[in-house]
């Protein structure tokens, strides 16, 4: 634990160097004071304070697949890049899927469109932290064979979950709750575009280019095991934002407010009577915390959290299976996604 606590507090360090190079690339255009604080605030505001779990396991993941306890400075300095690129655009996501889910907190402090003075500014800001990415990859890789294959990978995988928000947004229409619409298979769908793709596939694809095992074969087999733990773990968000307690994941739920068809609605409406259903259908998506409590407790006669635990067990039995059934002749490792899996595995936060 102690190491992980290390290892943890080493990459948060890092992230002074990653601000220090991105700061210096706005110094070359001549830009004022005013702006270089600005972009420092967003920078640091909207990348630290998370779990970091994404840009943490792109270093773990090149350690288990190279077999080195230690990393010489040039490979941690590069493995850390990618995994600050990685939080980057997790930030960048997340500025814009606050101001579109109208969420209040993020990691313990207001959402960035919220704090003084920022409002709207709040999507160039985001933008601005994509864009980081770009200039990270170049000033670290490009002189690197695989540097084509980070750009494009950053790309598809942005594109993918770009994807997956527009069908997350378009399935919650504002004004219009229509239940009969939702089903577990479009949630599987949102969920592996919207999450999975970026923060699991995303980190270990990036290590597997780094270590040079990145085979088609391979990353297949990461590929089809990474995105049903990705479709895990944004289930698990989705239980979270109903149960999870506010003070301990940073965040306050809005998903019944905001009509969105996440795990929690699409498993009730497989087990409600007619008359429950109507409670759902009068209350469900209404910007209203009345309406939000109605559902909350009928989620609670219906007694979701034991589905939810009965989902837990099955799908981590599959995911095992599916990465005892991986073939390390190549070079990959199923260690690298055991890893992943216990890292999520019954978490509440
Ligand atoms: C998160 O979906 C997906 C992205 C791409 C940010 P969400 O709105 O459920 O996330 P959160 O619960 O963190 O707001
Ligand atoms: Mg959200
Ligand atoms: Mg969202
Ligand atoms: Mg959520």
């Amino acid at each position: 634990m102690a190491d992980k606590a290390a290892a943890k507090n080493r990459f948060v360090s890092f992230f002074d160097k990653i601000a220090d190079e991105l700061l210096g690339e706005l110094q070359k255009f001549n830009i004022s004071d005013e702006a270089v604080a600005w972009f420092k605030k967003n920078l640091y505001y909207n990348s630290v304070g998370g779990k970091l779990n994404r840009g943490l396991s792109v270093i773990d993941t090149y350690q288990i697949l190279t077999g080195k306890t230690e990393l010489s400075d040039d490979e941690y300095s590069k493995a850390a890049v990618l995994g600050w690129c990685i939080e980057l655009l997790q930030a960048y996501f997340l500025v814009a899927d606050d101001i579109m889910d109208a969420s209040k907190t993020r990691r313990g402090q207001p959402c960035w469109y919220l704090a003084p003075k920022v409002g709207m500014i709040a999507i160039n800001d985001a933008f601005m932290l994509e864009a980081s990415i770009y200039l990270l990859l170049k000033k670290h890789f490009r002189s690197e064979k695989y540097y084509v294959d980070l750009f494009e990978l950053f790309q598809t995988v942005t594109f993918q979950t770009e994807l997956g928000q527009l069908l997350d947004l378009i399935t919650a229409p504002e004004d219009e709750v229509d239940l009969s619409k939702f089903s577990l298979a479009k949630h599987s769908f949102i969920v592996i575009y919207k999450t999975a793709y970026y923060s699991f596939y995303l980190p270990v694809a990036l290590a597997m280019h780094m270590a040079g095992i990145d085979s088609a074969e391979d990353l297949k087999q990461a590929h089809d095991v990474l995105i049903p733990l990705g479709e895990y773990f944004q289930i698990q968000d989705d239980y979270l934002d109903c149960y999870g307690d506010p003070a301990f994941i940073g965040k306050i739920g809005t998903d019944i407010l905001d009509n969105k068809c996440s795990w929690l609605i699409n498993t009730a409406l497989k087990k409600v009577t007619p008359e429950q259903r109507a409670i759902l259908d009068e209350n469900y998506g209404q910007k209203d915390g009345e309406c939000e409590a109605k559902v909350k407790a009928l989620y609670k006669e219906l007694d979701l959290e034991n589905d939810y635990l009965n989902y837990e067990e099955n799908v981590v039995g599959k995911i095992k299976t599916l990465i005892d059934n991986v073939d390390e002749s190549r070079g990959f490792k199923k260690e690298v996604l055991t890893a992943f899996l216990a890292k999520i595995y019954k978490r509440q936060k």
